[in-house]
């Protein structure tokens, strides 16, 4: 058997000091990024765990997983044992620090040098790394560790928090699937993988179970687009429902579109949707093949039921100018979702947008590539420009005493829910609920 050690870029690379508005955030935090320019008490938090490293290691248990490092503690455990093989999870945004984490290992000796995730699909990196595994990575590793064909993919129980203003509770990742290849051109997915792999509905039961047993807020299905496969997430959907498990799907509006009402009944607590512009110029451009009218009425569809409405949004396009962008924001604003991830347009390497704009991309620093930073020359804004722009949207777009308002009332309805549970159900019964049973 291979002794494998397993990290990711180090605390010091995923701590951002300078985030937009000027403030720190964690890249490993889904809305302390989304919510940056926002007063530090004011943000949202939801903790995420490396999630390819702990299937990893819930498939092929024998690794060492070494989550978010300081550096000093990932040269010790180079140090620590002889490696036969040193993997690497990176982003295009850590490139250079783990080719730095990379040398540091070969200068430890190890021979094998293995790079995953969706940095493995950037540029020049043959010379660093003596492997890079595009898209999922079980199998290879099973077969590199216990030299033989891993037989079934296995769901572990994955936990994080979700924080706000000081009270907090955990939250359940789940995921029905993994790849995607609808082909929109800003996403990586389709290059990195484009297999939809499904996970079998029976490997998820013991996660689903953990989750209610830790009486977890919402159950965060991170596929890159749930419902994507229909018949999947039906099942999947009755799973969590059954358990009573409240739920948030990232998903595509169409696929949810009309729906709402009847996935409110089965638990749904929202949905994060691709936005992406409020052009269809634009939507047409990425080719995301939906229209604005359309994914408006799935965010109006969402709030009407009283579901957490939450988006992702990206500003920068060539033809737009500032003012462009702010007449756009105010109406994002004026939407009333519950958070939303503004970014800017990207073209990640070997993506189609790559393809259409590599004579415009003037930034050679990788750890740019972070959907925060014009990576390209915009013919009509300035990379300063732009940021301040972001960071003003940002504050627009997810105003803290909107979120307290909604955070409020859905802590009302789920005690009234719990409270009529526990009417009709046998005692010891309860549902669980966010900031309910909270932990400050
Ligand atoms: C959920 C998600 C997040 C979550 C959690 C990610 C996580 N699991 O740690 C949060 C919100 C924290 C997040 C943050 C960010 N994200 Co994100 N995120 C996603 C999303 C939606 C799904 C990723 C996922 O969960 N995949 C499933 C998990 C189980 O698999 P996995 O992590 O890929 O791991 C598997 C393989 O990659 C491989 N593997 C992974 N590591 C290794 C290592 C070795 C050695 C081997 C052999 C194999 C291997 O095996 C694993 C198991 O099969 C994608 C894709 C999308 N459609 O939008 C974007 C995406 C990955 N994110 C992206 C970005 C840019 C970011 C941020 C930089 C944003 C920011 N500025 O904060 C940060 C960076 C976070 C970090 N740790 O560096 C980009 C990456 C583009 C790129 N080319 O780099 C994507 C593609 C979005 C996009 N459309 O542009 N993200
Ligand atoms: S943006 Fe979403 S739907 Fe489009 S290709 Fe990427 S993962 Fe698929």
């Amino acid at each position: 058997m291979k002794k494998v050690l397993l990290t990711t870029a180090p605390k010091e690379a995923l701590i951002e000091p300078n985030g937009v508005g000027g403030n720190w955030y964690d890249r490993t935090d889904t809305y302390m990024a989304w919510t940056c320019a926002v007063d530090l008490d004011d943000r949202l938090s939801v903790t995420c765990p490396p999630t390819g490293l702990r299937f990893l290691k819930s498939n092929v248990p024998d690794v060492e997983v070494l989550e978010y490092p300081t550096w000093a503690e990932y040269l010790a455990a180079l140090r620590s044992e002889k490696w036969d093989m040193v993997g690497i999870s990176f982003y295009t945004w850590s490139t250079p620090v783990a080719i730095e984490m990379a040398k540091a290992a070969r200068e430890a000796g190890v021979k094998d040098i293995w790079g995953g995730n969706y940095g493995a699909i950037g540029p020049d990196l043959d010379a660093h790394f003596t492997r890079l595994i595009k898209g999922p990575g079980e199998n290879a590793l099973h077969q590199y560790v216990y030299g033989k064909p891993l037989k079934r993919i296995h769901h572990p129980a994955m936990l994080g928090y979700s924080s706000f203003r000081g009270v907090s509770s955990p939250v359940g990742y789940l995921y029905s699937k993994r790849g995607c290849n609808v082909g929109c051109t800003f996403c990586s997915t389709p290059v990195f993988n484009a297999k939809e792999d499904a996970i079998f509905l029976e490997e998820t039961y013991e996660a689903l179970d953990a989750y209610k047993e830790a009486r977890v807020a919402h159950v965060i299905i991170y596929d890159e687009s749930f419902f994507l496969q229909n018949h999947l997430a039906e099942k999947i959907v009755d799973a969590l429902a059954e358990r009573s498990l409240p739920w948030i799907c990232l998903t595509r509006a169409d696929l949810i579109r009309g729906r709402i009402g009847e996935l409110t009944d089965r638990c749904m607590d929202g949905a994060i949707v691709g936005i992406e512009s409020y052009r269809d110029k634009h939507i047409a451009d990425v080719r995301k093949r939906d229209d604005v009218y359309n994914v408006r009425q799935t965010v109006r569809e969402l709030i009407k039921y009283d579901r957490r409405a939450l988006g992702t949004f990206m500003i920068g396009f060539a033809d737009d100018t500032a003012e462009d962008m702010a007449y756009d924001i105010n109406q994002l604003a004026d939407e009333g979702l519950f958070a939303c991830q503004l970014t800017l347009l990207t073209p990640f390497h070997r993506t189609k947008l790559w393809k259409q704009m590599e004579h415009l991309v003037d930034e050679d620093d990788l750890s740019k590539f972070d959907l925060y930073n014009l990576v390209w020359k915009h013919p009509k804004v300035s990379k300063s420009e732009i940021r301040d722009v972001l960071a003003w949207a940002q504050r627009q777009v997810n105003e803290p005493s909107r979120i307290a308002a909604k955070v409020k009332q859905e802590m009302k309805q789920k005690l009234r829910k719990e409270m009529a549970q526990r009417r009709g159900l046998p005692p010891g019964a309860t549902a669980g609920g966010e900031f309910a049973g909270a932990r400050a």
